[in-house]
């Protein structure tokens, strides 16, 4: 009999001579000649060749008419090819194909196919300039027919390494004493404060779609929880479409109690940042290479620097460029940004990233205490000047990945940070009724898991770290 067998594990010395029963993908079918066919099988990241012969040629006839896609079974023995299979993930072993079953057709006219998607801009015009017609299938195009999309290596590997980073996260916070929990999505009132709330009718009363587990996580540290974090979907009503902004993503939060300074959960940020580069560049550096063969990249490097916001200005403004000193930078970098179209990034922004780079070695960074005027209602200011917050964001190549801060814990000056921010502190009494209980000091962060994948492998756009994105104008697939 046939044993079923996965692709990826066949090894060239203990497979060969093994009847195996393997079902994948048609990823590729040709005839050679009258009475043999040459089958590439996919499974996962995984491919093999089957070659299809003997009898009087009906069985490769068969094959050679296959559809790309079809799902089939082949039942066969493993055998050695003289030369390594070119363009297959096992090119030293393949598959001579005794019986071939056709479990699930796939339509003749796939809408993308799988290798025009897995293309580089690099291929496309590497073959444009030698006078070849390869097709390029715009994003649009691609997460429109994502089920095929999301079959090319660098995607499997995309989100096998988004896989990584959420492990980490709760590997590292578990070891470090933090219980996980789970936070309601549907809320009486906007937990950022912002504009880009998700409005419905919970049973009358009016609700929001949660922009941030922010209120439930410090709720639970008021609840006698002293370090939690969350892993859940986070919904925010963006209106622009942008290369970082989803309206839903996946957060990863954290919130602790303090004993002396919001440094504390910085330290946090640190060893847990650190801690998960180190685990994706030794652990996924398959994933890795299969995501640089489409979207070349450069290796990360793997130092924190930790700046105060005026550091950062003073830095910026030496190196000749005009900043703001108490607006956001973010905004700020992000208008000019907007101004230049075709640029991701604005001077400030490159001259930044490039200052961090040769003056400290480093892409990620800790930027700490911002003008109080740009963070959130919940945002502690600092003793020594009001001005200024307990706050900061962490940046990886240039661009935002986590904000965190310390907050308010007297209910008093929450209310009143609330108020001055025009929100209805009718929405969000219960919240701040919390602190008249008892409640410790403090802080924590949030993280997108798009944004640091997207960043950590530099791939320009947040669509192709979530699996069916959520953007200003997609709700399907
Ligand atoms: P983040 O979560 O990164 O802090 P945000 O939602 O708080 O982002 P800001 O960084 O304050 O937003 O930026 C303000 C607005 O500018 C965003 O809502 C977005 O619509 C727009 N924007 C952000 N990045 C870009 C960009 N690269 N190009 C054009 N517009 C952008
Ligand atoms: P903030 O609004 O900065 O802070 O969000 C935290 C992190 O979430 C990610 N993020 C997004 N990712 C994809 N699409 C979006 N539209 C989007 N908006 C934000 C970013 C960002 O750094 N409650 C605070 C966190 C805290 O202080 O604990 C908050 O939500 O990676």
């Amino acid at each position: 009999g046939y044993a079923w067998a996965d692709v990826v594990s066949f090894e060239p010395a203990s497979a060969a001579g093994r009847a195996v029963r393997v079902r994948g993908a048609a990823q590729a079918v040709r005839a050679v000649g009258r009475r043999v066919a040459i089958l590439v099988l996919r499974q996962g990241a995984a491919t093999v060749q089957c070659v299809v012969s003997g009898g009087d040629g009906g069985m490769a006839r068969f094959a050679a008419g296959l559809s790309r896609e079809s799902v089939v079974d082949v039942a066969g023995v493993v055998s050695l090819p003289r030369e390594p299979v070119r363009g297959t993930t096992q090119q030293l072993v393949e598959i001579q194909v005794e019986k071939l079953h056709c479990i699930s057709r796939a339509v003749p006219n796939l809408p993308i196919s799988v290798d025009a998607a897995a293309r580089s801009e690099e291929d496309v015009a590497r073959a444009k300039a030698a006078g070849e017609q390869l097709v390029h299938v715009g994003q649009d195009k691609r997460l429109g027919y994502r089920v095929i999309d999301l079959r090319t290596a660098a995607n499997q590997a995309i989100f096998r390494v988004q896989c990584q980073v959420e492990n980490v996260f709760r590997q590292v916070l578990l070891s470090e004493g933090f219980v996980g929990i789970h936070t309601p999505k549907l809320i009486g009132g906007s937990s950022e404060g912002g504009a880009a709330v998700f409005k419905l009718d919970y049973n009358g009363q009016p609700a929001c779609l949660a922009q941030s587990p922010q209120l439930h996580k410090q709720m639970a540290v008021c609840g006698g929880f002293e370090r939690v974090f969350e892993v859940g979907p986070v919904f925010r009503a963006e209106s622009s479409d942008t290369h970082r902004h989803l309206c839903e993503f996946v957060g990863l939060d954290v919130e602790m109690a303090l004993r002396d300074h919001y440094s504390e959960v910085c330290d946090v940020v640190d060893r847990l940042f650190v801690a998960m580069f180190d685990h994706l560049n030794k652990n996924c550096a398959k994933e890795l290479e299969a995501i640089q063969r489409q979207y070349p990249f450069k290796p990360y490097l793997e130092t924190t620097l930790r700046l105060d916001y005026d550091e950062g200005i003073r830095m910026l403004q030496e190196a000749g460029v005009h900043v703001d000193p108490m607006g956001d930078l973010n905004t700020g970098r992000e208008k000019a940004g907007r101004a230049c179209s075709r640029q991701r990034f604005s001077i400030a922004c490159l001259t930044w990233v490039e200052l961090n780079h040769d003056r400290y070695g480093t892409e990620f960074y800790i930027l700490g205490r911002y003008p109080s005027a740009v963070r959130p209602f919940y945002t502690m200011p600092c003793s020594d000047d009001p001005r200024y917050s307990c706050s900061f964001d962490v940046f990886v190549r240039g661009e935002e990945i986590i904000s965190g801060a310390q907050r308010v814990h007297d209910p008093e000056l929450l209310a009143a940070q609330a108020e001055a921010r025009g929100i209805d502190v009718s929405t969000i009494a219960a919240y701040v009724n919390s602190f008249r209980y008892g409640a410790p000091p403090h802080g924590g962060f949030g993280v997108g898991l798009e944004r640091v994948v997207m960043l950590f492998c530099g791939l320009g756009n947040i669509r192709k770290t979530s699996l069916f994105p959520r953007d200003p104008r997609r709700l399907a697939p």
